[in-house]
C-alpha cells in the first residue's frame, strides 16, 4: 500500500508509547522513606533491624496488591514474581535492596526495588504480557555496613560466600546475622540459589557525580569496578596519654592515623580512576586519656581495573606492616571483602542503550563506582545495570538527592529493556 512505509514510521512499536505512573513511584519511594527515618531526612534501615522487617512487609503487600507471589529464599532474599505466558521459561529478575546505611538516603537500592514494582504495576495496567515471567527482588544486606562484607546474599546466591560464613557474621554489638534473620522472622523456605535466571536487570542511582556533570540521564553501565575491604588489628599497649614519656608509647591510633594517610597516597598514585579510604575505625579501650592498645579499622580500595586492583591490595598489606615495623605494633590483616572488576552482559547492555535512545533520554556509557548485588548475579546470569543521576553525585549521606524525572527516566528505560528481555506476547 502506497504510504506503507512512511504510516509505518508514524506508528509506534506495540509497546513503544508505554511509559510508567511517576506519581506513584514517586509516592512509593517517600512512603517507604518512612520506614527507618535518620535524623536528616535520609534513612537509617540497617538490615535485619526491626525496620527492615518492617520494609520488607510493606513491599511484600504492594507486590501481593499488585497480583505477584512471593518466594523467599534461607537468606532472607525476596522474589516476587509475575506469571509470564511461558511458565516454564526462565524468568526476568530486576531489583536492588532495600536495606540503607546507618545514615542513608531515600534512593540507594530502594530505587532499584520499587522501579521493578512500578514496571510489574505499568504492565498490570496496560495489560502487557511477556513470555517470561518477571520477578521483583530484594536483596538481603547489600550494604555490609551492619554485617560485613557487602552485597553478602546476593554473593550467597551466586555461590561467592557459603550459607554457613554469611549467617555467622557478626555486627558491632556481635549480634549473628543469622540469628537476626530469624529474630525479624524472614528466614524464608528456598534454598539459596536455587533459582535459574535468564537476565537480572538493575536500576540503581549513580551515587557518583559523573552523569549529573555531564548532562546525561541514563548511565548504560558496562563494567563495575573491582572491590577489596581489608580489615587490619593493630596491636600496642594502653597507657597513660598524660604521664607516659613519647619514646615509651606503643600506640595503635598512631598506627591507624598513618596506614589511613598511606591509603589515601596509594589510591592517589593509581590515578585517574582508583579509590582508596578508612571507613570504619574501632578503637580500644576509646577513652580519652588512654593511649589506644588496639585499633581495629577497615581499608576500602577500588579500580576497575584489576592489575591497579591487586597493586594496591600488595601496596596497602606492605605500607601496614611497615608502620607497624616502625611503632613496634602487632598488625594482621583480614581479607573481609572483595570483588574482581565486573563486565556486564553485552547483549543487555546493548537493550539498556536502545532503550535510552527510543525514550529520547540522554545517555552515556558507564563504569559503575559503588559494589551492587548485579555484580555477583553477573556471575550466574546474563546481568545489567541501569542508572540515574543524583544530586552533587552524593550517596551514603542523608542529603542524597534524585528528581522525580531522574528516576522516571531510570525506570522507563528498565520497562522498555524488561519488555525487550521478557518477551512481549499479543
Ligand atoms: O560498598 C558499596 O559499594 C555498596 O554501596 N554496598
Ligand atoms: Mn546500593
Ligand atoms: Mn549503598
Amino acid at each position: 500500500m502506497p504510504g506503507d512505509d512512511r504510516e509505518s514510521k508514524l506508528m509506534p512499536a506495540p509497546g513503544e508509547n508505554l511509559r510508567i505512573d511517576p506519581a506513584r513511584l514517586w509516592d512509593s519511594l517517600m512512603e517507604m522513606a518512612k520506614i527507618g527515618p535518620g535524623v536528616a531526612g535520609g534513612c537509617n534501615r540497617q538490615t535485619l533491624t526491626d525496620a527492615d522487617g518492617e520494609a520488607r512487609h510493606l513491599f511484600a503487600g504492594w507486590c501481593r496488591a499488585a497480583g505477584m507471589t512471593m518466594g523467599v529464599d534461607s537468606m532472607g532474599n525476596m522474589f516476587a514474581t509475575r506469571a509470564g505466558e511461558d511458565p516454564g521459561a526462565l524468568p526476568v529478575y530486576m531489583g536492588s535492596h532495600l536495606d540503607t546505611q546507618p545514615t542513608g538516603g531515600k534512593y540507594d537500592g530502594v530505587l532499584g526495588v520499587l522501579g521493578a514494582l512500578e514496571v510489574v504495576r505499568t504492565m498490570n495496567d496496560m495489560g502487557v504480557r511477556t513470555r517470561r515471567p518477571i520477578v521483583v527482588t530484594n536483596w538481603t544486606n547489600e550494604e555490609g555496613a551492619r554485617f560485613a562484607p557487602a552485597m553478602l546474599a546476593s554473593g550467597v546466591f551466586a555461590g561467592i560466600h557459603t550459607e554457613g560464613y554469611a549467617k555467622g557474621r557478626t555486627d558491632l554489638d556481635g549480634k549473628v546475622f543469622g540469628e537476626e534473620l530469624a529474630r525479624i522472622g524472614w528466614v524464608g523456605d528456598e534454598k539459596v540459589g536455587a533459582r535459574r535466571m535468564h537476565a537480572m536487570l538493575e536500576l540503581h542511582i549513580e551515587q557518583g557525580p559523573i552523569l549529573e556533570a555531564e548532562g546525561k540521564t541514563i548511565g548504560v553501565v558496562t563494567h563495575g569496578q573491582g572491590l577489596w575491604w581489608l580489615e587490619i588489628t593493630l596491636t600496642g599497649k594502653e597507657a597513660h596519654t598524660g604521664s607516659t614519656p613519647m619514646k615509651m608509647r606503643v600506640n595503635a591510633g598512631l598506627g591507624m592515623a598513618r596506614i589511613t594517610e598511606r591509603v589515601h597516597q596509594i589510591a592517589m598514585s593509581h590515578q585517574p580512576d582508583a579509590v582508596g579510604a578508612v571507613g570504619q575505625v574501632k578503637v580500644f579501650p576509646n577513652s580519652r586519656n588512654v593511649i589506644p592498645g588496639k585499633v581495629v579499622f577497615t581499608v576500602d580500595i577500588r579500580s576497575p581495573e584489576q592489575s591497579k586492583l591487586d597493586a594496591m591490595k600488595a601496596e596497602v598489606i606492605r605500607a601496614a606492616h611497615a608502620v607497624a615495623a616502625e611503632l613496634g605494633l602487632g598488625c594482621s590483616i583480614e581479607e573481609v571483602g572483595h570483588f574482581d572488576p565486573v563486565t556486564f552482559d553485552p547483549g543487555l547492555v546493548k537493550i539498556v542503550r536502545g532503550a535510552a535512545e527510543k525514550l529520547g533520554h540522554s545517555h552515556m556509557d558507564i563504569v559503575s563506582g559503588a559494589g551492587h548485588d548485579a555484580c555477583w548475579i553477573n556471575r550466574v546470569a546474563p546481568t545489567v545495570m541501569v542508572m540515574c543521576p543524583c544530586v552533587d553525585g552524593l550517596s551514603h549521606n542523608e542529603a542524597e538527592e534524585i528528581t522525580p524525572d531522574w528516576a522516571a527516566a531510570g525506570t522507563d528505560v528498565l520497562l522498555h529493556a524488561a519488555l525487550e528481555v521478557a518477551e512481549v506476547v499479543g
